[in-house]
């Protein structure tokens, strides 16, 4: 076990607001993991802030006709602002714009060239004379040579997801100023990122380097996994660390070369973790080196799965290649979740912004953050819909907990005045009930305790769902205790018997208003407040729940006086969804923001049919639901993929002929169908075991057919 953990979740990029599929992927469960730590009475450090550097800022600022500064400073606000209201507890939030992170990107750099990790090398770059500055690679548009898409960027075509690097695009052309670019020598430090592949292979795969065994691999997600090993499979390249850019971390400037130059914002932002914890440490009086030097540190990142790489392969190369830094013990990515069968975008405003949840719905926080996390992509893509939310909402927080907590609550104030009243804790409950379950209380306090150490043990392998369900399976036992003994009416023929039910009902009250509150913290301490309880000391309040239920203590004592009851969740009317609902179809009817209107597309012929079958031969075909955990190009095949494919019930190997249509990482954790009776066949000496069916449209691009998001893999599909 570890003395310490030191947690971060990804820095957002400070360019937009925060939106619902941020919280669900890299902060929600970051933030689960931090509480139930602290009240497990750990030493833990949770630390983000806002990545204010790269292209995604000055683009915007240009779109807006202000500075990058002006960008970084408004939505470093709204950003820091919306994780606060809604309850991320960072022990600090930072940016990558402040001097202290300048200044320990450049010390870091400075370490690397000192310990020989880059080579200086001189390459041919886009340059816009009319700007005069070179172009970073998503100020090039051009046409994909993969798709033919006419506006794809110098690092990636957003329509088919191929990964580009610059002279790739056909027809490039400056954002900046609209001509064409002019290739110009320049010389940039690369990372020599090729000399780490092996060592990260084995740490990777095994959880060993140097022969220490620093993390344990089961312990690790299999699309975290999966996507590492497609890299590492390409094998991995030199990686430039600088950039011609005028906005950024300036390249030490005592280095020849380095006028004009930055680093590159995927150098910088990691550090940020690091300067982050170091501005804690100063604000806190304390040493950050233990939580970054030390291996009795458990370092964590909550990431999503589009930085994967960056955080599982590049950063810990740069840590190493540092010398001084533990790596991570794990990096839970999470999926992504989907917006009413659609891909949540920032371009097109298809988004549930947290700021705007927060103004539209107040006092709301808890039933955005239990329906995050009940749907959170933890595995495999997830979906949110406004349905789904006042279903969920109105069943399980209003019907289930609050239901409970605020029966038990009235019950003791009708009969008892609101006070805890004594009973005899040998008193059997009614026969006929579930006899070994409900024999005693002491029984039935033994049941909580197992259901906490349940909960715990799922938190801690960062399955938030699963921990979730658990929880208000001891909500659903106080129902059931309610629903049986009937107080109500038992009063009049076992007054007694009264007492040991409604005392046993509030120790689950308090035992759930303490483990509640890693989830739903704004609800934990308005439980608190009415059960008479201490506001939560964050540092081991569940610790010492367990140690009281351990030794059979009850956690609410007789005589105890309660405050007012309330009911601590209320029903979602139909109106307020409906006017959500309609708020993102306008957004849809306004169309994507698109700077050039593009012509609609040709009209497309349909494919011929094909000859008529009779539904024995359809009977035939073994169609399954699967997700994508592995993929990586076929040598000497320039059409081929092969793929490792999740059917549930076992994994696949398929090769399919796709890759002049996708990039292998784009479609880690993509969710397919697959012909699973398909006889195996041999394709450039692999064996393929099964077909992923794709669709094809009249011009011969393809795209895939997938289930449902969030539907599990071997599902038969018919
Ligand atoms: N700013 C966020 C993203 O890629 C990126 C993460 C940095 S974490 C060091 O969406
Ligand atoms: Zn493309």
């Amino acid at each position: 076990m570890k003395k310490r953990y030191l947690v971060t979740s990804a820095l957002p990029y400070a360019n937009g607001p925060l939106h619902i599929g941020h919280l669900t992927g890299a902060y929600l469960p970051a933030d689960i993991y931090v509480s139930y730590l602290r009240l497990m009475g750990k030493d833990v450090v949770y630390v983000c802030g806002s990545d204010e550097h790269g292209a995604a800022i000055t683009i915007r600022a240009r779109k807006e006709g202000v500075t990058p500064r002006e960008i970084v400073d408004k939505y470093h606000a709204l950003i820091r602002d919306s994780f606060e209201k809604i309850g991320i507890a960072f022990d600090i939030y930072h940016r990558t714009s402040a001097p202290l992170h300048h200044q320990t990107s450049q010390d870091f750099f400075r370490k690397l060239l000192e310990n020989g990790q880059f080579d200086e090398k001189e390459s041919e770059q886009y340059f816009d004379e009319e700007a005069q500055q070179f172009l970073a690679d998503r100020y090039i548009i051009g046409t994909c040579p993969v798709c033919a898409n006419p506006d794809a960027y110098g690092d990636q075509c957003e329509k088919c997801g191929s990964t580009l690097s610059p002279t790739q695009l056909i027809n490039p052309r400056s954002t900046l100023s609209g001509s064409a670019p002019v290739l110009k020598p320049t010389t940039h430090w690369y990372l020599k990122l090729n000399e780490h592949e092996n060592w990260l292979r084995e740490w990777i795969n095994t959880g060993k380097a140097d022969g220490v065994q620093l993390h344990d691999p089961a312990a690790w997600k299999n699309h975290v996994v999966g996507q590492c090993n497609s890299w590492l499979e390409q094998g991995l390249q030199p990686r430039a660390m600088t950039r011609d850019l005028d906005w950024g971390v300036d390249v030490p400037p005592e280095l020849p070369g380095a006028k004009g130059k930055k680093l590159y914002v995927w150098l910088d932002a990691p550090i940020g973790y690091i300067s982050a914890t170091k501005q804690w440490a100063l604000d806190n009086h304390t040493d950050w080196e233990p939580y970054w030097k030390s291996e009795d540190t458990a370092l964590v990142h909550f990431i999503g799965k589009d930085n994967i790489v960056f955080h599982c392969l590049i950063f810990p190369a740069i840590l190493k290649a540092h010398g001084e830094f533990v790596l991570p013990v794990n990096v839970p990515a999470n999926q992504f979740m989907n917006l009413e069968g659609d891909k949540i975008s920032t371009s097109r405003n298809w988004a549930v912004w947290v700021h705007e949840y927060l103004e539209e719905l107040p006092g709301r926080e808890d039933e955005l953050r239990y329906n995050m996390i009940k749907n959170m992509p933890e595995q495999r893509d997830s979906e949110f819909t406004w349905k789904g939310f006042q279903e969920t909402t109105n069943t399980e927080l209003v019907g289930n907990l609050a239901g409970f907590l605020h029966r038990v609550q009235v019950l003791v104030h009708k009969n008892y005045t609101g006070v805890v009243p004594a009973f005899d804790i040998n008193r059997e409950f009614k026969s006929g009930w579930d006899a070994e379950k409900w024999a005693t209380f002491d029984t039935e306090v033994h049941q909580v305790h197992l259901k906490l150490e349940e909960m715990g043990r799922e938190i801690e392998r960062f399955n938030f769902r699963e921990a979730l369900r658990i929880l208000m399976e001891i909500s659903s036992a106080g129902n059931a205790l309610l629903q049986f003994n009937e107080p109500w009416k038992l009063v009049n023929d076992d007054p007694e018997l009264v007492k040991v039910v409604l005392n046993l009902g509030l120790q689950y009250a308090a035992v759930l208003s303490v483990a509640m509150q890693p989830f739903l913290p704004f609800a934990s301490a308005r439980l608190r407040s009415m059960l008479n309880l201490a506001p939560l000391a964050e540092d081991r309040a569940l610790l010492d729940i367990h140690n009281e239920l351990a030794e059979g203590n009850p956690i609410v004592r007789p005589n105890h006086a309660l405050n007012t009851a309330e009911h601590l969740f209320t029903r979602i009317p139909d109106e307020l969804i409906e006017a959500q609902i309609q708020k993102l179809q306008a957004t849809a009817a306004a169309g994507p923001a698109i700077a050039n209107a593009q012509a609609p597309a040709p009209e497309k012929t349909a494919m011929p049919l094909k000859e008529m079958i009779q539904y024995d031969d359809f009977a035939k075909l073994d169609i399954r639901t699967g997700t994508i955990l592995e993929a990586a190009k076929v040598e000497k095949a320039d059409k081929l993929l092969c793929l490792t494919v999740d059917l549930g019930f076992e994994k696949r190997t398929i090769v399919s002929g796709i890759a002049q249509h996708f990039s292998p990482e784009a479609i880690i954790g993509k969710q397919v169908l697959v012909l699973a009776n398909l006889a195996p066949r041999k394709m450039r000496g692999i064996e393929s075991e099964g077909m992923i069916l794709m669709a094809e449209d009249a011009e011969g691009k393809l795209g895939f057919v997938s289930p449902e998001s969030g539907w599990p893999a071997g599902s038969s599909v018919s």
